[in-house]
């Protein structure tokens, strides 16, 4: 189900022509209300006249998230505090939080672009939606609430923990659409089969699944074990929260962009430079409609790339890649750029191994050590327990030395680099709770403060 087809489908020419109009207004609205940015462009020359459409945008300067510690907490907010409706903030690792606010209208907005993407993963009025994302100060709580609501769902806030309610209330309710972040869904998965229920038996049929990167792996573990369809959907709170990006069920290959609010280019990390299509950089989003909080080409840090071909599913969208990571969260190992996501990746085609796995980093004098530390799944821990008990020792020696040769393997071929591979037992890493999952341990960091 397509939620606003007028703009969902629209003609791309005319698109353009609603962006260009929307950052005309937007531009001249940020020079006339938000000091911090007004002193920007004067400083570069640029007049909001200058700015005549989307193809003027590169003449704009960027925004980055340290703008908004800077002038930290409403410093670069268009309107007045008493004119909120809402604030969000996202708690941030280090410094000051990132506070984020929402008039009337930006409310509509959020509520609207989380129904298109419910929408686009399968979710229709009258569904059940268990919502596990957590609700507070994250975006993702209320940000898909609000969308469940606006797209006529029935909606169960739930949001994150305590899981074996969770799935009680799966179970009880009936519930046809989850969402979560990805790891909390295998978290979920796995109280469902400690329960002993079935994935036929389990009455969910889609999932949307975001906040943190997720690969193609991941997705076929949590359709499996789920029995559903997993989508991705995309965003941040600076720019509204969720519902920047999503995917359909139709193709589940990239996702797409609500381009009339959020206007999207991809820039080369190092230089800043306009990338093609297809190429891969760093996602610079531009708000076309948000009052209270509008951002000029804001850098997400994410590292992705866009897909302007139309559809099967009718939309017009352009699309963008699964997120690879963040440029912050970037570990650079012996010279070359690694991402967790690509160790996720690489580890798909290694048969042995389940889905959590942990990056520990470290220096030995001047040369830093990658280990990887990934979890056997269960089937194979348990033919691995079974030699051992009776007595087949060299056979289960040899099956888990070739897992762990496979997996170093499979890090070379794909990421490029050598890494140690170490085996654990299932259940030894930390699960998601419902968060956001923390999968790299950088001991150099701490030797260096
Ligand atoms: O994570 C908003 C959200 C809530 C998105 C629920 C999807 C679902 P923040 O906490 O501000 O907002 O974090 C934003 O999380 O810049 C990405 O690095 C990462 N991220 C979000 N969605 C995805 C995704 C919410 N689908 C930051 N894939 C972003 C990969 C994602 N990374």
């Amino acid at each position: 189900m397509i939620f606003e087809p007028e703009v969902e489908m629209m003609d791309r020419d005319e698109l353009v022509e609603l962006q260009s109009a929307r950052l005309r207004e937007m531009v001249s609205r940020v020079y006339q209300r938000v000091p911090f940015m007004r002193a920007r462009l004067d400083d570069i020359g640029v007049k909001p006249s200058d700015i005549r459409g989307v193809s003027d945008l590169w003449r704009l300067p960027i925004t980055r998230k340290s703008d908004l510690r800077d002038t930290y907490p409403f410093g670069l907010f268009a309107k007045d505090k008493s004119d909120l409706l809402r604030i969000h903030a996202s708690s941030g690792t280090t410094g000051k939080p990132t506070v984020v606010g929402y008039t009337s209208a930006d409310l509509e907005v959020f509520g609207k672009v989380c129904a298109r993407a419910l929408a686009g993963g399968g979710a229709q009025p009258g569904m059940l939606l268990h919502n596990a994302y957590g609700y507070g100060l994250f975006t993702g709580g209320l940000g898909l609430h609000q969308g469940g609501e606006t797209l006529g769902m029935v909606v169960v806030p739930v949001s994150t923990g305590m899981t074996e309610r969770q799935v009680k209330l799966i179970m009880d309710f009936g519930a046809e659409v989850l969402c979560c972040t990805p790891s909390y869904a295998l978290t979920i998965a796995l109280e469902f089969a400690k329960q002993g229920i079935a994935p036929g038996e389990i009455p969910l049929r889609y999932a949307l699944v975001g906040a943190e990167p997720w690969t193609e792996t991941m997705r076929a573990e949590i359709d499996s074990r789920l029995g559903l369809r997993t989508v991705n959907i995309y965003g941040l709170s600076e720019i509204i929260g969720p519902g920047v990006s999503f995917e359909c069920t139709e193709e589940r290959h990239g996702s797409h962009i609500n381009e009339d609010h959020f206007l999207a280019e991809i820039v080369d990390p190092e230089t800043g430079a306009l990338l093609p299509d297809g190429e891969e950089g760093v996602l610079v989003i531009t708000t076309l409609t948000k009052e209270a909080l509008p951002l000029i080409r804001y850098w997400t840090g994410d590292v992705t790339s866009l897909d302007r071909a139309k559809c099967s599913c009718g939309r017009t969208l352009a699309r963008m890649a699964m997120v690879k990571g963040r440029t912050d969260d970037m570990l650079i190992v012996k010279g070359i750029n690694v991402y967790p996501s690509q160790i996720e990746a690489a580890f798909g085609g290694v048969r042995g191994l389940s889905p959590y796995y942990r990056l520990l980093v470290d220096r030995s004098g001047t040369l830093d050590q990658l280990e990887v530390e990934a979890e056997l799944s269960e089937e194979v821990f348990r033919e691995v327990t079974a030699d051992f008990l009776s007595d087949e020792i060299i056979e289960a020696d040899q099956l888990l030395r070739q897992i762990r040769e496979d997996a170093q393997q499979a890090i070379r071929e794909n990421v490029g680099i050598s890494a140690r591979v170490t085996l654990l037992e299932p259940q030894r890493l930390p699960r998601s709770d419902g968060g956001k999952a923390q999968r790299v341990v950088d001991k150099r960091k701490v030797l260096v403060s």
